[in-house]
């Protein structure tokens, strides 16, 4: 893309550009006032050079989690003995490519090795065993983690404390031993709570706010939740919903919250195209809480592209849950959410998170995001007359739009500013 010099016309393209037509989903997203959009980066993924392309991308993904590689099975498969390699390889992708890095996790009941699981310990052997891992663990990668998953999946549906061995031998006081070890490994990484099913209020998410308190009364840090947001299409909660349970989180003690894990998935396959519009009114959705809640940093989905993710094999008959389809092509839900953010960004909305938005330059060179398309009839020529429709979060305005400027039955064409009107 070559910018004009004139600088006139260059403020103007500045605008247009940061009002989202072609910016990736990153750098609206820090231009709406968040720290990042971002992505699970598995091992296997950087072994093919699409995917690296992708994930490395960082207009789109301005962050990257390790999908396995710094669990407590690949970082201390045996006792004392501590394995790196795999997750320095994300680590240092990461890096390279400009990523902020959250780091997943430490105490979890699951990609936990045998030692730790069937060991014959008491309160004191098994609160030395946490310290050591974590301590070794954020010790490692300290300075590089923008946050840990301290403590992941502690909670049964009732709100209730998961079956565990931490839970058998120290009771809920491992919670403040977990969060005590990493805070003193890492002063600066934020430390988070991480659970799925914490996007509606429910037991469920009353048991976060418990751990929550619980950690902070015990005088330990304590700073975000992570709400996974492995979702279903057709069944995501509402934006107000999930504001209000972020509220909630944030009211209990933390300061900070996000969305860990994002993806949304088709129960049967395949997708309909009116199904993919619903999925993206549901990513649109999390997008709008994330950005109505200034404590929302910000949002990770878990894998890029339907061709790699975890759900056909863990939910047979399931998928289609990301934002790219299997032939890396951007699907609606992507345009909804860089159009939502896009017009957070040029009506000066959204939350903010810390440190402070920053409006960066748009280079990219990659397509355009454009919202969903317009169905346009013959004869119209686009220009804003009848005949043409858009659908919801498509651009239906602003100085040098020539699209479509008729919003579907139900919707309004609002406008975020002079350069960018939405169809909400
Ligand atoms: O993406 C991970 C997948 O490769 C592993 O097989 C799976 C095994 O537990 O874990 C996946 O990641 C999970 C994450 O660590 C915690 N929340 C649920 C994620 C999806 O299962």
């Amino acid at each position: 893309m070559h910018l004009p010099i004139n600088p006139a016309v260059t403020a103007a393209v500045l605008l247009a550009l940061s009002g989202g037509v072609s910016a990736q989903l990153n750098q609206l997203a820090k231009a709406a006032g968040k720290l990042y959009f971002g992505t699970a980066i598995h091992g296997e993924d950087l072994n093919d050079s699409t995917q690296q392309k992708f994930l490395g991308d960082s207009n789109d993904f301005g962050q990257a989690t390790p999908g396995n590689e710094m669990k407590w099975d690949a970082t201390e498969p045996n006792r004392g003995q501590f394995t790196f390699g795999n997750g320095d390889k994300i680590a240092n992708f990461a890096s390279s490519h400009g990523q902020i890095l959250r780091c997943h996790t430490l105490v979890w009941y699951a990609q936990l090795p045998g030692w730790v699981q069937s060991g014959n310990w008491n309160k004191d052997s098994l609160t030395s065993v946490i310290n050591t891992h974590i301590s070794n663990v954020v010790g490692h990668y300290k300075g590089k983690c923008y946050a840990w998953d301290v403590v992941n999946e502690a909670l049964n549906e009732d709100g209730s404390y998961r079956n565990n061995p931490f839970l058998r031998v120290l009771g809920d006081s491992y919670f403040a031993i977990a969060f005590d070890a990493a805070a003193k490994a890492d002063p600066n990484t934020k430390l988070y709570y991480n659970d799925y099913n914490l996007e509606t209020l429910s037991p469920k998410q009353q048991g976060a706010v418990k751990i929550v308190k619980l950690v902070k009364a015990a005088g330990k840090r304590i700073d975000g939740v992570g709400m996974q947001a492995h979702l279903i299409v057709g069944q995501s909660p509402s934006a107000s919903t999930l504001q209000s349970v972020m509220q909630s989180y944030l009211d209990a003690g933390a300061t900070e919250v996000a969305f860990t894990e994002l993806d949304i998935r088709f129960s049967s396959l395949p997708a309909s195209s009116s199904g993919l519009q619903q999925q993206a009114k549901e990513y649109g959705a999390v997008t709008t809480a994330c950005l109505a809640i200034k404590g929302c940093v910000g949002i990770t989905t878990w894998g890029y592209s339907d061709a790699h993710s975890w759900v056909p094999g863990t939910f047979p008959g399931n998928g289609d849950a990301l934002l790219y389809d299997r032939n890396n092509q951007k699907k609606p839900a992507y345009s909804a959410i860089s159009s939502i953010l896009a017009a957070a960004k040029t009506s000066g909305g959204g939350g903010g998170a810390p440190p402070a938005a920053t409006t960066t330059l748009v280079t990219s060179t990659t397509a355009p995001a454009q919202p969903p398309p317009a169905t346009t009839t013959a004869g119209n020529g686009g220009g804003g007359g009848g005949g043409c429709v858009s659908p919801q979060w498509a651009q239906c305005g602003g100085q040098g739009f020539s699209g479509c400027k008729t919003c579907a039955s139900g919707l309004t064409c609002k406008v975020s500013n002079d350069y960018y009107s939405q169809c909400v």
